[in-house]
């Protein structure tokens, strides 16, 4: 799904930050943001309501690498978590090539995090997306909090399809980078193995 420009050389591949509400995924988007040279990144956006909650959708664009002599840039989103926001986050999912799920690891948030994989495996549906082959990555947040969902039972629940995951304290910037490495170079193999079945323009 990543747009390819061949008259300019160009790819652009999407990856989203989808989640329960209040689990992280902006927390991750700001530390990876303030961790990029500045001169491969785009400035970041954020559009939130009083309280911090995203409104709309957090982004930024990153200038990342070289692949089959093409440059490759990466569209960083996150999507809003609040259940009234379905449909912000079924149009930041249009063209996903990639997908970190943030889950919040306070065991009050179980069912939460369930409902919220399960949105987004109909949006996917939805769009015609092959939710078992797609690049995911999920991040297991907030494991500094006392009462936190087992790893073990995150990983029944939520991780049928066996994906790398990544335990992490994003307040701290812990596990936010390594989870941020996975979903690129997953997004880079899936391409490089697609890239193959684009037919130059002559
Ligand atoms: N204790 C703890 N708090 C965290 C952690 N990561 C984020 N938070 C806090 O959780 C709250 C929500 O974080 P956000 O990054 O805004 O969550 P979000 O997923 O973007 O939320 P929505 O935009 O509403 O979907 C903030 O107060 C963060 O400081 C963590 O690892 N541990
Ligand atoms: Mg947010």
């Amino acid at each position: 799904m990543a747009i390819v420009n061949y008259k300019r050389r160009e790819i652009n591949c999407k990856i989203v930050y989808v989640g329960p509400s209040v689990g992280g995924k902006t927390t991750n988007i700001q530390c990876i943001h303030g961790r990029l040279p500045s001169d491969h990144r785009s400035s970041l956006q954020c559009i939130n309501t009083e309280g911090d909650r995203t409104l709309f959708f957090d982004y930024f664009s990153l200038d990342l690498q070289t692949v089959q002599g093409m440059a490759t840039k990466f569209l960083v989103y996150a999507v809003p978590g609040q259940p009234l926001y379905r449909s912000t986050r079924k149009m930041v999912l249009n063209g996903v090539d990639g997908i970190v799920f943030v889950a919040d690891s306070n065991a009050n948030r179980l069912s939460d995090n369930l409902e919220a994989l399960l949105e987004i495996k109909a949006m996917l549906e939805e769009y015609g997306y092959d939710y078992s082959s797609i690049p995911l990555v999920l991040q297991y947040n907030k494991r500094d909090l006392e009462n936190t969902t087992p790893v073990e039972e995150f990983e029944t629940m939520l991780n049928d399809r066996n994906c790398p995951y990544f335990e992490s304290v994003a307040i701290e910037n812990k596990g936010v980078i390594a989870t941020f490495k996975a979903i690129c170079t997953k997004v880079i193999e899936h391409l490089n193995e697609s890239l193959g079945v684009y037919s130059k323009p002559k």
